[in-house]
């Protein structure tokens, strides 16, 4: 095992209910919650949908499971649906038949649901959370993850380092290890417009002729491979408002200097 840190991270911290309406909430109401003894624990990584045990206290469990939930009706009223469901499955139901996935604003809404739960029973409620997302927040889909991975197997396995001994494959792991890190910076092109004037001594060659502009470029990245730039430079000729590259400056005749004429 070779690790070293990538940008990547689970969101622990990113829970937040299906109720997309938000006058629903009062203040601090979106952040009421009620976590069994050693829950959250994201056991074996990817719990990132939550439900409620028969003795109200909450479980975050992976959202491809089927249980029963419950569905908020609007009005403070909630009810429980006996079929099992994945969470979306739920979420969807109770979108289309009543209000949304329930909500838990506060301890009373806490204990109408549970009173609707037989013993026994546990039921998806409304919280649900994001897990992998990069440092720089971009959206990029791409995994990497070794088979078995990510699995939580240490608890807190929040962090994900590339395994350079086995093809780089991720792994989670504690972010509290220590281990070697890849740093990226993002390259910024650098665009720089100079004036060039090319004295032609009379000849006959028009620097307006294609060919003879692209071989000027050429001559042009060969003196600066001669001055050791040999990398992620790109030359062109930037075209003038009539279309054309160069313009032939005349020559500006000296005027010689004339005896001023003292006036009387
Ligand atoms: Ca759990
Ligand atoms: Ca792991």
């Amino acid at each position: 095992m070779q690790p070293a840190w990538i940008g990547m991270y689970d969101d622990v911290n990113s829970w937040g209910w299906s109720q997309t309406d938000r006058s629903f909430f009062k203040d601090q109401e979106t952040e009421f919650r009620k976590w069994w003894t050693e829950e959250q624990n994201n056991l074996h990584s990817g719990e990132h949908c939550v439900q409620m045990f028969d003795n109200g206290y909450w479980n975050d469990e992976h959202c491809n499971e089927t249980f029963p939930s419950v569905c908020f009706n609007g009005g403070g009223t909630f009810t429980l649906i006996n079929n099992s469901m994945t969470w979306a499955a739920a979420q969807s139901y109770c979108r289309a038949c009543n209000n949304d996935l329930a909500s838990v604003r506060n301890e009373a809404d806490n204990q109408k649901i549970k009173e609707l739960i037989s013993p026994g029973q546990t039921v998806w409620i409304g919280l649900f959370r994001d897990s992998w997302k990069w440092l720089d927040g971009s959206d990029n889909s791409f995994t990497y993850w070794k088979q078995g991975e990510p699995n939580n197997r240490i608890k807190k396995e929040t962090c994900v380092a590339a395994d350079l001994g086995q093809s780089s494959k991720w792994e989670d792991r504690p972010c509290s290890e220590t281990a070697a890190f890849i740093c990226y910076s993002r390259v910024v092109p650098i665009k720089k417009v100079m004036k060039v004037k090319l004295v032609t001594k009379d000849s006959p060659l028009d620097l307006n002729d294609s060919a003879v502009m692209v071989d000027l470029l050429k001559q042009l990245k060969q003196r600066l491979k001669a001055k050791g730039v040999t990398e992620g430079v790109k030359l062109s000729w930037r075209k003038q408002s009539d279309g054309k590259v160069f313009h032939k400056e005349e020559k500006k005749m000296k005027r010689k200097p004339t005896a001023k004429k003292d006036e009387f």
